[in-house]
């Protein structure tokens, strides 16, 4: 009896450590399957293997010089621009959330730009050149950093495609470069009506808004080219007025109280002054009346040098309906009563087409405009 529990007993043993071999290679699959699963559904495990490189990675030409210059031409019918099917592929980029935040000082600014505008260039010319990997409607992000900037450019406009195409040729590779995480908005005004700068630029904000999460606005004039990537297109604590240095002006501000040209402030800002007027139609007075109420609303400016802030403007004829009005200078001598009235909380307009280009986002929009 003992001999044979004593033989047993080793039998016995045995068994047991087989069963917890087998038990440990269990728990161990299934925390793998676990662990697997929870990378899987969150993207930092499918980041490392998806292509981030969006856009066109080739910079193939989308469709003809033709096809895509027609769609600037007002009078032509309003189409999207043909994409190559390369751009048509194009996803929305996954960020690791374990990047770490961009450097303060972007480490691969180069600082004075060479700008000119004698090269013809035709919108394919301009895609091919722009080789950055955009997304669809003209956004970037950084890949190697988390950029602490989100940024929406608004470019109000009408009927200026050659200004667009320079300025687009300059300013994506300057963002790039600032590590910006940035979109930009070409916001169109629909029709013949007189022109209205400020309110398209109020259109560029809460259009902006509902694309992505912006924090910060720059407000650019399309035939403005910063000749610095030292001048960043970020916000600052006062708005900040960036096209201090124009060439039109002998680089020298034209007057002190000046916030026409590139402008940028934060969202916060924006808002406490109740955004741009709606009312000053036609040239001249509406960034006047801006820069009054960042200064009736207690805040001000702040400007880069004059080296960093250099700007190339390109020349051109003063545009179609959009003589100076007479009746905006009087305008600026009630801001302070008119600025809670009229802004942002006033703003009306009906979007009549949204196009998201690889190198921008074009709003087409009715800004109800009189008849000049
Ligand atoms: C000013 C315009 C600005 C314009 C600059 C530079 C007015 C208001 C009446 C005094 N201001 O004269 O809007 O940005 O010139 O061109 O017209």
């Amino acid at each position: 009896m003992l001999l044979g529990s004593l033989r047993a007993a080793p039998g016995a043993a045995n068994m047991q450590r087989k069963f917890n071999t087998f038990a440990l290679l269990v728990i161990a699959s299934v925390v793998c399957v676990a662990v697997l699963l929870h990378f899987n559904k969150n993207s930092s495990l499918t980041y490392l293997t998806e292509n981030i490189f969006l856009g066109n990675k080739k910079d193939q030409p989308s469709g003809t010089d033709k096809d895509v210059d027609q769609f600037w031409d007002i009078n032509s019918k309003f189409q999207k621009a043909p994409e190559s099917s390369e751009e048509k592929t194009a996803k929305p980029v996954h960020r690791s959330t374990t990047l770490g935040p961009c450097p303060d000082t972007p480490p691969n600014l180069v600082g004075p730009l060479r700008v000119e505008f004698h090269l013809s260039h035709t919108w394919n010319t301009v895609r091919k050149e722009v080789t950055v990997p955009l997304q669809d409607g003209g956004r970037y992000m950084p890949r190697e950093c988390l950029s602490e900037h989100k940024v929406a450019i608004i470019i109000p406009y009408r009927n200026r495609h050659e200004h667009l195409k320079h300025l687009l040729f300059y300013l994506h590779p300057m963002l790039v470069r600032q590590q910006l995480d940035y979109g930009i908005y070409v916001i169109n005004q629909d029709g013949e009506g007189v022109f209205n700068r400020a309110k398209l630029m109020n259109v560029g904000f809460a259009e902006a808004l509902k694309d992505y999460d912006y924090e910060c606005f720059v407000f650019s004039d399309v035939d403005l080219v910063p000749m610095d990537d030292r001048n960043f297109y970020r916000c600052f604590e006062s708005p900040r007025h960036l096209s201090v240095a124009i060439d039109k002006f002998n680089f020298q501000l034209p007057y002190n109280t000046y916030f026409g040209g590139v402008s940028a402030m934060s969202k916060q800002q924006f808002l406490t002054v109740n955004g741009f007027p709606n009312a000053y139609w036609g040239w001249g007075g509406e960034d006047d009346d801006m820069y009054k109420r960042i200064i009736f609303h207690g805040m001000s400016i702040s400007r880069p040098d004059h080296i960093t802030g250099k700007y190339r403007m390109i020349k051109h004829e003063r545009d179609k309906h959009n003589e100076a009005n007479p009746k905006n200078p009087d305008k600026l001598f009630h801001t302070r009563e008119t600025m809670d009235k009229d802004g942002i909380n006033t703003l009306n307009y009906t979007v009549k087409e949204i196009v998201k280009d690889r190198l921008y986002t074009f709003i087409n929009v009715d800004i109800k405009a009189p008849i000049s």
